[in-house]
């Protein structure tokens, strides 16, 4: 499989789309070498450097997304995945995330507080328990336990915006607010999902969720078949936006099954997106709701709701190049 002059090009500005700057076109399924790492959003590229540079120092996969989805959670201009990260109504930041190789092991928190690196203590989960999933008091005891040292995540610019939010209390996701750094209402969720030349995979996912949520709601990311999904032998999914409307329908999880029964990864995306507005008509009207996914043999589908959805994309050369989503709706 060659690559197209315009991919060419959208590596070629690779060097400025991780900071934040360049983007290519939409890739076709078929006009870009294997993918080896794929992330969302604008900040993915930086995500991706970070797990091509800790594989190709001999790590594993698993190490790779890890070490990708701890960038955003300990960026604190990114103000949600960790760090930074906006808070629930009542002023706590709570992050979710979950790591899952293609071996059936899989390791998440939810609405962890006190801990940056919630994707660490999920990956620990995976390892040393024989749980899948830990959530809220009993995750920071284990993260305390596993030696993980605690810190408050509520940065005096998150408190600063928290407060001027309760002014109106006013809670209404906003579309692609993720590529809008420093808003208000900023909620970054990173998937991350990573393939070697071999065809085996990994995938990671973090967030602190949606800013100003209720105390104790959980979305997506962590979850098994919603945030993320890693198969054997057939790819990988990860899904990002407002998180309800993927548990909905386990998106990641449908994603998968799709690609499972001959789709590709563009079709799935596509279908699992197409899906959701159908059982959700006008309640998904401004909602953003995006799919990622890889194949086994590293071709990369992404489709969104809205358009605005952007991914990164790193082939096993470390070329990254940032994309604009297809979407359902037009600009
Ligand atoms: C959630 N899906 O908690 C996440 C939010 C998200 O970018 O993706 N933000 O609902």
């Amino acid at each position: 499989m060659g690559i197209s002059r315009r991919d060419t090009l959208g590596m070629a500005l690779a060097g400025a789309a991780v900071a934040g700057t360049a983007r290519a076109a939409a890739p076709s399924n078929e006009s870009h070498s294997p993918a080896l790492v794929v992330s969302t959003w604008d900040f993915g590229a930086a995500a991706n450097a970070a797990a091509y540079g800790r594989w190709k120092a001999g790590g594993t996969l698993i190490d790779a997304v890890e070490a990708g989805a701890q960038v955003p959670e300990a960026d604190l201009s990114n103000h949600s995945v960790g760090m930074g990260g906006y808070p629930d109504r009542d002023g706590h930041v709570t992050l979710d995330a979950i790591i899952m190789d293609d071996r059936g092991h899989a390791g998440a928190v939810a609405a962890l507080e006190g801990y940056v690196h919630a994707i660490s203590v999920a990956r620990r989960v995976m390892e040393r328990t024989p749980h899948t999933m830990l959530v809220g008091e009993g995750a920071a005891q284990f993260a305390r336990e596993q030696g993980f040292a605690a810190q408050d995540l509520l940065t005096p610019e998150a408190e600063a915006a928290w407060k001027e939010w309760l002014r109106t209390a006013e809670y209404k996701p906003v579309a692609n607010i993720e590529n809008q750094r420093g808003s208000k209402l900023d909620h970054d969720t990173i998937g991350i999902l990573a393939r070697s030349p071999e065809g085996r995979l990994a995938g990671a996912c973090t967030t602190s969720g949606m800013a100003y949520k209720l105390r104790g709601r959980v979305g997506d990311s962590p979850q098994s078949g919603c945030g993320l999904l890693v198969e054997p032998g057939v790819g990988a999914a990860t899904a990002t936006g407002v998180g309800e409307e993927v548990t909905r329908i386990a998106g990641a999880a449908r994603v998968v099954g799709s690609m499972r029964m001959g789709m590709s990864a563009m079709a799935a995306c596509r279908e699992a997106v197409e899906h959701i507005v159908k059982l959700r008509g006008d309640a998904v009207k401004d909602a953003q709701v995006a799919f990622l996914a890889i194949d086994k043999d590293g071709r990369v589908g992404a489709f969104a709701i809205q358009p605005g959805f952007t991914y990164a994309v790193t082939d096993a050369a470390g070329r990254t190049a940032v994309h604009p989503s297809d979407s359902l709706r037009r600009a």
